[in-house]
């Protein structure tokens, strides 16, 4: 037997759920971060990237992620770089992530939705090459 409830009760009770919904995802977002969910991550494009004895141009690679994390590189060096899906002997997928040319101090932001070792590089200098694994 369902009880009718009057306004006032329906109000108190509108209320709670909105005020447990409020406190429960903070809670959860919190309980994601201390198990090492992070759900960003950062890549810089260092100074002389396009040098080719430039060991680590996209730094840090290999970066390791979970799924669902935003990678941001952020073009730290003094002139135009790109972040483009693929390698550069031609194995680029056609719906592959392209920051286009990043200019210096332009960041450039991508989701990495699904797991696997992802390669990049740079189109302007070949032998930029990067790699994002996501577990
Ligand atoms: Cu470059």
């Amino acid at each position: 037997m369902l009880q009718k409830l009057n306004a006032y009760q329906l109000t108190a009770v509108c209320f709670s759920s909105l005020l447990a919904i409020g406190l429960l995802f903070p809670v959860l977002a919190l309980a994601c971060d201390a198990l090492g969910q992070a759900k960003s991550a950062e890549v810089s494009i260092v100074k002389g990237a396009s040098n080719p004895s430039a060991t680590e141009p996209y730094n840090p690679s290999p970066l390791t992620v979970h799924v669902g994390t935003n990678v941001t590189w952020t073009n730290s060096d003094n002139t135009g770089h790109t972040v483009t899906q693929g390698n550069p002997s031609g194995n680029t997928p056609a719906n592959g992530f392209d920051s286009g040319i990043m200019a210096p101090g332009k960041t450039f932001t991508h989701m990495f939705g699904t797991s696997g070792a992802i390669q990049y590089y740079c189109t302007l200098h070949p032998t930029m090459l990067g790699e994002v694994i996501v577990k």
